[in-house]
Order: structure tokens, then C-alpha cells, then sequence
């Protein structure tokens, strides 16, 4: 008897290839389980096709072209749910620079969507592109337009070079990061990086380019084993691209987009005309809290936010983090409330294993956006802040080695943070912060309450 179970999800029948009109960066679990996700669900889908390109690696591009760029989507609620998603039509490699260029040439192609992380920008402490990393990237595009870049920066310019030659018109850079006023952000690094190419292609940028900021989030874990062979058990095919993630999902766009785009709204997408509430809410409850735990709970043992969050004294800290950073919430308080609760539960997701060190990773970049703030606000209103600053003393231990190895985009800087003694450290990490030295004695002591 010959079986016919499926090796690998297959396109839906009447989910044709749609034509490509996006052009996205970063293949990663992130932008599967939520670009794709509202591209997939919108009422015009079938016009709106997405080429991917993956950032750095090949990962998953071979398991996608096999399998029609189609994948599955796992969403771990109280009951476990399966999707196909095909909202890919392209799928391509990092090194796939002619195809890049091809897409950013064609008139078609009407919006330019990203996932890249918040280093994936390369900017320097003050936001402004970091000149010196992209260096060799600017001398490619001096002397050849269609020559091979590596960067996020150099690969938007090299697309919008090829734009302008082929005269194909306007588009519209929509990031999908967890960055503030991320619209605005990467017209900086574009227009910079395009000073530093090619002057000239600055003004067509002014002339041509939208950049729409938006607010995203979806909790998405690396798959376990488990989840794979939950999809296994589900669909009856193993699927190595999918992806897991949580029946929770937001997506909140600042303004009108420039060029046309899907129907996002009809997924339930929000378009708003004042993204910085939404974004405010989202980093500094849901992320920095994220980014509390992933330093703190180590230290107390714990490997996922799922036992980290059921540890009563790290839960406290998180609520104490909470109270302190929705005093600066312009939010009304029953919203601030219920947004605390349904945060909470989905930290607590008994089928979700999101490991600590996923979140740990690029604290240089997240910490200024996700705790600073809040914390600066505080001195400013005279109050101790003490649940960020004890995030900052998780910190201090991260970058001494004591938790989950370092990860991150200013990798050596953060890594040489952890010399000398934890005096030292805490000294160390106050100045990468940019924050005042008399608060050395309350981080000093907090980094000492963790114990060791
Ligand atoms: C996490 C985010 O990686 C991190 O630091 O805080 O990926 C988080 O899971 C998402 O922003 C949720 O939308």
C-alpha cells in the first residue's frame, strides 16, 4: 500500500502566485507569522504578492522554494490552529542582489516592507547612520550601482538607484521593527546612505519616496521539536519553514501610504495619524518588560518567559515595571489596565516556550528605547526609578557573562562593558547609556540584590 500523506504543504487551490507588489527584507519567524499573515488575510490578497529576501542567511529559502513558497503557521491558543499561509510569491537569498534590483526596478512593485531587527538599521548612539559600518558598502555603490552590497542601508539604496534608472516611479518604505517613528528612522539612514552614494539620488528620494511608520506585534518564538511535530500531527506533512506564534496579533500604521497597498485594514490592520501612543504602549509595557525579563530571569534560573513570569518575585518586578512606565501613558487607565492583563496572559501562554535569550540579544539597541525613557521621566519628575533601573542591573550581569551569552550589534563594545569588577560594570553601562553617574549607587545595589 503506497501512502499519500503530503511530504510538505502544497499552494491552496485558487491561491495562485499573486504578482509581486511587495519587496521585503529580513525571512525570518517574525515577518511569516505577522506581514504575511495580514497580507494573506486581506480582501484583495490575490493582487498583492510578497518577494522575500532573506537578510543575512539562506535559512529557509530551500525549504520554501520547495513547497511553492507556501508555509504553516501555527498558532498555539487555548486549542492549537493551523493556517497555510501564501502570501509569498519569490523567495530569494541575500546574495540575490540582481533579483533585489529587478524588483525595485519594476513599476509594480509599490511598497518596500522590512524585519530586519533594530540593528538591521546600522545607526550610531544619536540614530544617525554609522557611516563606518557601511564604508565598504558606499565605496561598492560609488563605483557600480549593480555591484554587490551586504547591508540593509546599502541594499535600499542600491534598490532606489535601480528605481530611478528604470523610471519607474514612487514607492513607500513601510518598517516592520520594533523601533520608534520607524518611518522616519529609515528616511534618515536611506537619505544618509544615499548622501554618502550619490548626492544627487537625495532629492529624487524627497521627490519619490514614502516612508510610513507603524507599530507592530506578534509574539514568535523559535519552533521547538514539539511544535514541528505539532504541525506534523495537524496538516499530516512536515513542514521545516513553519512557524510558531500566539493568537494575539496587532498591526498599527501611521498616515496614508504614498503608493498603493493591500487592504490591510480589512485584516484589521489600524491606520491611525498618531503612531507614538501606540508604539509608547507596545515598547515600554510589552517589550520592556520582555527585556526585563530576559536579563532578570536568568538569574533566578529561568530559560523561557514562560517560567520566568510564573516566578512570583520576577512577575512582581514586572508589575512594578508596568506601574512605573504607564505614568507616562497618555492612555486612559481602564485601557492601561486591560492591555496589562491580556499582556500577562499571553507571557503565560502555557503552549508557548519563548527562550530568554531570543529577547536578550541586542540589548544596546533595545534597552534606549524600551527602558530609558521611562526611566529618564522618572528622575525628571524627581522619582526613583527603580523598576527600570533594576533592569538595568540585569543588564549589567547580561554583559558580565552571568546569564545567557552576549548577542549583540555593538557586540564588542557591549561584551568589553563586563570588565573590571561589578563596580566597574555598573560605571561601564551607566555611560553606554548615556545615563547619570549618581545613579551608580542604586543600580550597584540592585545588581547586588540578584545575589552571586
Ligand atoms: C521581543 C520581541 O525580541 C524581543 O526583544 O521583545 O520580539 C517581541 O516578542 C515582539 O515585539 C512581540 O511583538
Amino acid at each position: 500500500m503506497c501512502s499519500h500523506r503530503p511530504l510538505h504543504p502544497t499552494r491552496p487551490a485558487g491561491r495562485d502566485r499573486a504578482p509581486v507588489r511587495i519587496v521585503h527584507l529580513g525571512l525570518g519567524n517574525f515577518f511569516r507569522a505577522h506581514t504575511c499573515w495580514y497580507t494573506e488575510h486581506c480582501a484583495d490578497a490575490a493582487d498583492w504578492g510578497i518577494a522575500a529576501f532573506s537578510g543575512r542567511t539562506a535559512t529557509h529559502v530551500d525549504a520554501l522554494r520547495t513547497q511553492d513558497e507556501v508555509y504553516t503557521l501555527l498558532i498555539q491558543g487555548p486549542e492549537p490552529t493551523v493556517e497555510t499561509i501564501s502570501a509569498l510569491s519569490a523567495v530569494h537569498t541575500a546574495a540575490e542582489s540582481d533579483a533585489w534590483r529587478g524588483y525595485f526596478a519594476s513599476p509594480e512593485v509599490s511598497l518596500v516592507t522590512s524585519s530586519i531587527t533594530e540593528g538591521g538599521y546600522v545607526r550610531d548612539a544619536a540614530g544617525n547612520l554609522d557611516l563606518t559600518r557601511v564604508a565598504a558598502d558606499v565605496a561598492v555603490l560609488r563605483a557600480d550601482p549593480a555591484g554587490p552590497v551586504t547591508s540593509a542601508p546599502g541594499k535600499f539604496v542600491a534598490g532606489l538607484l535601480a528605481r530611478r534608472a528604470a523610471g519607474a516611479g514612487p514607492i513607500t518604505f513601510l518598517p516592520c521593527d520594533n523601533v520608534v517613528s520607524s518611518g522616519a528612522m529609515v528616511r534618515t539612514v536611506v537619505t544618509q546612505m544615499a548622501a554618502a552614494v550619490d548626492p544627487g539620488l537625495v532629492s529624487w528620494i524627497e521627490a519619490n519616496v514614502g516612508f510610513n511608520s507603524a507599530m507592530v506585534d506578534r509574539i514568535t518564538p523559535q519552533p521547538t521539536p514539539a511544535d514541528f511535530r505539532r504541525v506534523a500531527e495537524l496538516t499530516g506533512y512536515d513542514d521545516p519553514a513553519a512557524v510558531v506564534t500566539e493568537p494575539f496579533t496587532e498591526w498599527v500604521i501611521e498616515g496614508t501610504c504614498r503608493t498603493p497597498r493591500p487592504a490591510w485594514e480589512t485584516a484589521d490592520a489600524q491606520f491611525v495619524a498618531d503612531i507614538v501612543p501606540f508604539e509608547h504602549r507596545k515598547l515600554w509595557l510589552l517589550n520592556g518588560s520582555h527585556s526585563l525579563l530576559a536579563y532578570a530571569g536568568p538569574l533566578r534560573g529561568h530559560a523561557t518567559v514562560q517560567q520566568a513570569i510564573a516566578d512570583p518575585i520576577v512577575a512582581g518586578w514586572v508589575e512594578a515595571w508596568w506601574d512605573e512606565a504607564a505614568a507616562y501613558l497618555p492612555l486612559p487607565e481602564t485601557e492601561i489596565r486591560a492591555y496589562r492583563a491580556s499582556l500577562l496572559a499571553r507571557f503565560q501562554n502555557p503552549a508557548l516556550q519563548d527562550v530568554l535569550s531570543r529577547i536578550a540579544a541586542d540589548g544596546s539597541q533595545k534597552l534606549p528605547i524600551r527602558v530609558v525613557p521611562t526611566l529618564r521621566a522618572d528622575l525628571d519628575h524627581g522619582r526613583t526609578p527603580t523598576a527600570a533601573l533594576r533592569a538595568i542591573a540585569a543588564w549589567v550581569w547580561h554583559v558580565r557573562g552571568r546569564s545567557t551569552p552576549v548577542n549583540d550589534a555593538r557586540q564588542a563594545e557591549v561584551v568589553a562593558l563586563g570588565d573590571g569588577t561589578l563596580d566597574d560594570t555598573v560605571t561601564n553601562v551607566l555611560a553606554f547609556l548615556d545615563l547619570p553617574g549618581d545613579l551608580h549607587g542604586a543600580v550597584a545595589e540592585l545588581a547586588r540584590d540578584f545575589g552571586g
